[in-house]
């Protein structure tokens, strides 16, 4: 396993590269792209390349490449890189990018829906023609008006592809032709359900190339979703008109969790469903956020009816985005989010590298094949196989 306690001063940072000279540890590929994503100097198209090759980097498996992944990671999130050339883009570094996630059943249209969102957040279509009128200009958007946004679709089926932008897979057609947005699918980690173990060193790298907002988009219902508000500052949960079992089968942890509710589809003959199942909604988070320990205290969840494919209902979701981050950053639930997220993220990195290291090494990796083979005969119980396991881990050190 790579060391991560490398780190490297903004000096050393700058003076690489005036001497045009690789950082310690890190090939000059690595300082290539870590520059590019940096340096305020650096083109749109260049940066937003330079952050689909380090996603490669901390999406790889091989050895190497993770080692590079982690010491760009520290480097990144070494506070005395903060005077380095600052990104022109780069909202104010106290409270970084702000990130949303878009939950909800297959097929609901959260993919859809981001795309229209994208379009109306951004202001300008890829062609650069206004997406939204001065009308629907919010007092909010004095405070926060991104001019730039990352989308992280994490794919349940995906076998990876390689770093592409695959704008008809994600079918986010026009957004993945904005200039101003990355879009990235990632596979999803079998044992880490919605999100994978990258999640959130994926959304620190956005932060660092500027994205002034980070969407994330994840698949099923159910324990993923509640994961995904584990990286996340706002939750949206996103589902189609339909009340009954359908509503039923969304889990009720979710709704608990979500910030924002929207119906999406509403159009055509599936209106008025969509107003049933609304009132059904606004029914179901109307105790949401009471409670003295909800870190949302005084949030009211809001229900929202909105078309991805008529593009309506879209300015109201990004009110509600743009009020819910004033609330939230006003009465410190935002830092709070952060801070837990943070703990959160440090035990999820221990198990991940405890899980990595055992599968690189032979002994450790036989230990834990056996252990699987003794729970499977009912020969073991788990905790048991666990302490044998973290033994002969710790012995190896
Ligand atoms: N009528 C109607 N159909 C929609 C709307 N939004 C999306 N759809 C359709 O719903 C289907 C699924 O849309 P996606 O945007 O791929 O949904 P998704 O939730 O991202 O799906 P997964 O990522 O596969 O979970 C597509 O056939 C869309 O055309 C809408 O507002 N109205
Ligand atoms: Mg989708």
């Amino acid at each position: 396993m790579p060391e991560v306690s490398r780190h490297f001063t903004s000096s050393q940072f700058i003076a690489s590269k005036e001497q045009n000279t690789t950082l310690g540890g890190l090939t000059a590929r690595t300082t290539g792209i870590l520059r590019t994503l940096l340096d305020s100097g650096s083109s749109r198209q260049a940066r937003r390349l330079a952050l689909s090759r380090a996603v490669t980097l901390i999406e790889s498996t091989e050895a190497r490449r993770k080692e590079q992944a982690s010491i760009m990671l520290q480097a990144i999130s070494d506070a005395s890189l903060v005077d380095c050339p600052p990104v022109e883009s780069s909202p104010s570094s106290a409270s970084g990018a702000f990130r949303v996630g878009f939950a909800g059943p297959p097929g609901a249209g959260k993919s859809s829906f981001i795309e229209k969102f994208g379009l109306h957040v951004l202001g300008v279509d890829a062609d650069g023609k206004p997406t939204r009128s001065l009308a629907s200009e919010s007092p909010y958007m004095a405070s926060f008006s991104p001019s730039t946004m990352a989308v992280l679709s994490i794919d349940p089926s995906s076998s990876y592809s390689g770093g592409s932008i695959l704008g008809d897979k994600t079918r986010m057609p026009e957004l993945s032709r904005h200039p101003d947005c990355f879009i990235r699918p990632s596979p999803t980690s079998t044992n880490l359900g919605g999100i994978n173990a990258y999640t959130n060193d994926v959304i620190q790298l956005c932060q660092a190339g500027g994205y002034d907002l980070v969407v994330v988009e994840t698949v099923g219902v159910g324990q993923s979703e509640v994961e995904v508000d584990k990286a996340v500052d706002m939750l949206i949960l996103l589902v189609p008109p339909g009340g009954g079992d359908e509503l039923q089968g969304v889990k009720k942890g979710i709704v608990e969790v979500a910030d924002m509710l929207i119906v999406n589809k509403a159009d055509g003959a599936l209106l008025t469903t969509a107003r049933h199942t609304c009132a059904d909604y606004r029914g179901a988070v109307k105790w949401q956020g009471r409670g003295k320990s909800d870190i949302r205290e005084g949030w009211k969840v809001p229900v929202l009816m909105v078309s991805a494919k008529e593009n309506t209902g879209v300015d109201k979701v990004w009110e509600q985005v743009m009020k819910f981050k004033e609330v939230q950053s006003k009465n410190g639930g935002l830092e709070e989010k952060r801070r837990r997220q943070g703990k959160y993220w440090m035990w999820k990195q221990v198990q991940e590298i405890i899980r990595l290291k055992t599968e690189s090494d032979d002994k450790l990796k036989e230990k834990a094949n056996t252990l699987d083979r003794a729970l499977m005969e009912g020969k073991v119980t788990p905790r048991l196989a666990a302490l044998q396991l973290m033994e002969a881990f710790f012995d190896k050190r």
